[in-house]
């Protein structure tokens, strides 16, 4: 092939992608409970260890493309939108003003608001830090982003408490570091019950994030289940307005199965939002978009999901690669994202109707005939053959992810 000129690229590119086909109409895409994250679209490839590969996007841009693409939720932390400065003051409410205006234009509805604990140097310590100072700041911050989220019409806050641990151990005691956590939700909980009154709205799902590292050293709440028993510690004023989000990475990063750990999460009846994107075990936060790493698994996760009544949005929280151009980020990233989740959430319905994977499941439950009931060895033998059908399903799963079962064959 000739040297493509850059002029020419996008096209090369908009053919490939209308080349692969399978992408639905934003009509569709907005029929399922997407949400697109403000920072995710305005990620400009930045790391410990890279440059920015990309220029600054405004919310104004992220929420027309989310609009255009059919992405129908948009989700944002305080700071993504406005300055640490500006928290607060006149400027927040213009800039909330700017927002809603952005929205209703798009048709795009905010689901979500979660605070920026970890960014500024104000979070050194983390947010629930000795200083009575930075714990009252964290407090009002966590209040302020209540106030945001009724203000823009949101259901949802969450908390990622990734610098709540430390680095070095010694100086941090962990249970009285817990304790203050807790006092920073309860006044967040408070005030949102007074605001949600005032404004005769329903109180929003306050939902926390676990992540097992970065980017402190050592993380206090690290999994999902830590943030479980944290809620049932009886710290909390509120627990039942605490509920929990998910990452599928970060479950898959501490080496956990996913779905198991968000089937822990549904028994507790805490399953209230979920972040998606996809990854590798036991390393860094690569957020990769969903399913591009693991799309087998992910088609169990959803069928878990699905076949459990999960109601709740799904926010792509994933990172657009830094090889991904700013014109990439809503021509080629979010759409595929988008259009890869709705295609395995159907192939999970597909899963669950499936007449072999029932007759199987079936089968499997009704077990074999009554053999003596403390004879270890006959009960064995009367189920032997019926458990091949472990087998049999995790091969009818692969097949229903690569079509088979919709005709897909090759025939040689
Ligand atoms: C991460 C986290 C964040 C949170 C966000 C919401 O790995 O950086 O997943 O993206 O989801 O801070 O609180
Ligand atoms: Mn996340
Ligand atoms: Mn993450």
């Amino acid at each position: 092939m000739k040297p493509i000129p850059a002029s020419e690229q996008r096209k090369v590119v908009e053919r490939l992608m209308k080349a692969c086909g399978g992408a639905y109409p934003p009509e569709v895409r907005r029929r399922y409970f997407i949400s697109g994250p403000q920072w995710a679209a305005a990620y400009e490839g930045q790391a410990l260890f890279h440059a920015p590969t990309r220029a600054p996007v405004s919310f104004e841009e992220v929420i027309r493309r989310y609009g255009e693409i059919g992405i129908g939720w948009w989700s944002t932390h305080d700071t993504d939108v406005i300055p640490t400065r500006a928290l607060g003051t006149d400027e927040q409410w213009e800039i909330l003003e700017r927002i809603r205006k952005a929205l209703a234009e798009a048709g795009v509805a905010c689901s979500m608001v979660t605070t920026e604990t970890f960014f500024h140097r104000v979070w050194a310590a983390g947010p629930a830090a000795e200083s009575p100072q930075v714990r009252d700041y964290a407090a009002w911050r966590l209040k302020n982003t209540v106030k945001i989220g009724h203000e823009l019409g949101a259901s949802y806050a969450v908390y990622w408490p990734g610098s709540l641990g430390y680095l070095v151990q010694g100086a941090v005691e962990e249970t009285q570091t817990l304790r203050w956590y807790a006092e920073a939700l309860n006044a967040a909980c408070r005030a949102d019950i007074e605001i949600a009154a005032k404004r005769g709205r329903p109180t929003l799902k306050h939902c926390l994030e676990a992540k097992p590292f970065e980017p402190q050293g050592e993380i206090l709440l690290p999994t999902s289940d830590a943030m479980l028993a944290f809620i049932d510690s009886g710290l909390l004023e509120h627990p039942e307005m605490v509920g929990l989000n998910p990452e599928y990475l970060h479950e898959l990063m501490w080496g956990a199965a996913p779905r198991a750990a968000l089937a822990r999460v549904l028994l507790r009846g805490k399953l209230w939002h979920f972040d998606i994107n996809d990854g590798y075990r036991l390393k860094h936060d690569v957020d990769i978009a969903v399913g591009l790493v693991n799309p087998l698994d992910w088609l169990n996760v959803l069928v878990l999901l699905r076949s459990h009544g999960y109601n709740g949005p799904f926010n792509l929280d994933y990172k657009p690669p830094r090889t991904t151009s700013n014109w990439g980020v809503f021509a080629v990233s979010f759409p595929t994202a988008v259009d890869r989740f709705i295609t395995l959430w159907e192939m999970a319905g597909d899963v669950i109707s499936d007449p072999v994977i029932q007759e199987a499941t079936e089968a499997l439950k009704a077990g074999g005939e009554p053999a003596g009931a403390l004879d270890a060895e006959a009960i064995a033998e009367a189920n032997k053959e019926l458990l091949n059908l472990h087998e049999l399903i995790a091969h009818r799963l692969v097949q229903i992810l690569w079509g088979q079962h919709r005709g897909r064959h090759y025939v040689l």
